[in-house]
């Protein structure tokens, strides 16, 4: 059998193998992080390691996994300890990470998840949860009663299951016990995400305990964050690069691209790590960071995800090579930057310039069918939002018409060969309803997923130029193909 990575065998490991610049032991918890998966572990985690070697203090991070009690059994028998590996053309270089303390399984063990939410050591409670699992109905400023975790959760808010269910009670317990409230850090990609879980939280408590909604209100820190670090979901591969790596076993362990960026508004009411030691950037306004990566890199890897899957490619990186597809990719980068309010220092071409190495890096198996999922949620924030603004400002829309008409067509189900897939989406019932027996007909195609989606508000789908847009390019994928469509755009 082979050893297995943890605090016994650290000593073990290749000297080639990063391994934490300080000693666990001796540090104590100071964060909670709800969603302990990849982007996590190669993303927070890291930049907490790094701030532990820096500065010290009793920061390290207690997870805690909503759903799944696979990462809890995979990472509390390493003693928390994983293996990042930074991976680029041929160079692979493993660290190993030491600022995760143990996993709670919350389905498990529920009442630990709520400890730990209340022990007085805890000052900041982090979420890598992603954008559907909050719950809120960003249209409407409310949260979202629909929503199955809210709905059990407000019937029930003592055994919290979902995200802002638990948030509640550990609030509130500390309110009870008179202990002062943590900073809530969101980590997720949407916009303005303090700002907007605040808005969330603080309707969900307001039914249940106005008092407490108060104190959410006026007592609760919210900074919000830009996070980026891409990060495919590890696979079998992962593990035996990392065991080819250490010499022995982690069965936690993550592959990400080497280039990283936090942006955070230095707002916290308890204390935080040094992160600027691992080069997080503190600011008083995150958004136009937000809106810079939300648009440049996130919508441009939705519209490569729907079309790119659509044309039969399955990583990010094919899609830099395929001849129509990667100057549509540089068309999305360019009409998005147009949309966004300069950053001082930050010049867009270049930045796309990065995007685009970082979108063809050959190490990086980073699933389209991933990026793909959860379009209702995500489309907002990536192409509603720049699309507005290029409305407002007449700047074109095509770009982002494309990459709608791109989820339309991929919510279908099917590619042009007849090969099936599943949406992946939390209306994936409502989508998947509303396009039946109107498969061949773009118009209706277009208003049922405005409708089914709700991701699309109506300035934006009753303008005539944006339906015509959509219609018009989902009218030439329904006859003459993918492929077709794409020359053609390409030639445009
Ligand atoms: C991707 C992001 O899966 C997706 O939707 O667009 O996870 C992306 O890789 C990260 O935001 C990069 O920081």
């Amino acid at each position: 059998m082979t050893r297995r990575l943890s605090h016994g065998t650290l000593s073990e490991l290749p000297a080639a193998v990063a391994r934490p610049a300080f000693d666990p032991a001796r540090h104590g918890a100071g964060i909670v992080h709800v969603g302990v998966g990849a982007f996590h572990r190669a993303h927070q985690a890291v930049y907490t390691d790094t701030a532990l070697a820096a500065q010290g203090g009793d920061w390290r991070i207690d997870g805690i996994s909503l759903r799944s009690t696979r990462i809890a059994d995979e990472l509390n028998p390493q003693d928390g300890l994983f293996t990042l590996i930074e991976r680029e053309g041929a160079e692979a270089a493993a660290r190993v990470i030491g600022s995760l303390r143990r996993v709670i399984a919350a389905a498990r063990a529920p009442q630990d998840a709520l400890e730990a939410l209340a022990a007085p050591e805890t000052r900041i409670v982090s979420l890598t949860v992603t954008e559907k699992a909050y719950g809120i109905d960003r249209a409407r400023g409310t949260v979202d009663e629909r929503n199955p975790a809210i709905a059990a959760d407000l019937a029930a808010p003592h055994r919290p299951a979902g995200v802002l269910g638990l948030l509640f009670a550990g609030l509130r317990l500390r309110r009870e016990r008179g202990l002062a409230p943590f900073t809530v850090l969101c980590c997720d990609n949407l916009p303005e995400n303090g700002a907007l879980l605040r808005m969330g939280l603080v309707d969900f408590a307001a039914r249940i305990d106005p008092a407490m909604a108060r104190w959410i209100d006026e007592a609760v820190a919210f900074p919000s964050t830009m996070v980026d670090r891409i990060t495919p979901a590890p696979t079998e591969a992962t593990r035996a690069l990392a065991e080819q790596l250490l010499g022995m076993t982690d069965l936690a362990a993550v592959e990400a691209e080497p280039f990283s960026q936090w942006v955070i508004e230095d707002e916290f009411s308890a204390g935080r790590p040094a992160w600027e030691a691992a080069g997080a950037i503190f600011t008083d306004d995150v958004a136009p960071y937000e809106a810079m990566k939300l648009r440049m890199l996130n919508g441009t890897h939705s519209m490569m995800a729907y079309w790119g899957f659509l044309a039969g490619h399955r990583y990010v990186r094919d899609v830099m090579r395929d001849r129509a597809l990667s100057p549509l990719v540089r068309r999305h980068m360019a009409a998005a930057a147009a949309t966004l309010t300069p950053l001082p220092g930050i010049g867009l071409d270049a930045y796309a310039e990065a995007l685009a190495r970082r979108f063809a890096n050959p190490a990086i198996g980073h699933e389209l069918y991933q990026i793909a999922m959860d379009g209702s949620e995500k489309l907002p924030q990536r192409i509603v939002a720049p699309a507005l603004e290029a409305l407002e400002r007449r700047q074109p829309l095509r770009p982002f018409a494309f990459a709608v008409a791109g989820w339309m067509r991929y919510c279908l189900g099917r590619r042009d060969d007849g090969t099936p897939h599943g949406l992946r989406d939390p209306r994936e019932a409502q989508i998947s309803a509303a396009v039946r027996g109107i498969e061949g007909d773009p118009k209706a195609l277009f208003l049922a997923l405005c409708e089914a989606s709700r991701a699309f508000p109506r300035r934006l789908t009753e303008h005539p130029l944006w339906q015509g847009e959509v219609v018009g390019i989902l009218a030439r994928a329904l006859e003459r193909g993918v492929a077709a469509t794409l020359r053609a755009e390409a030639e445009a």
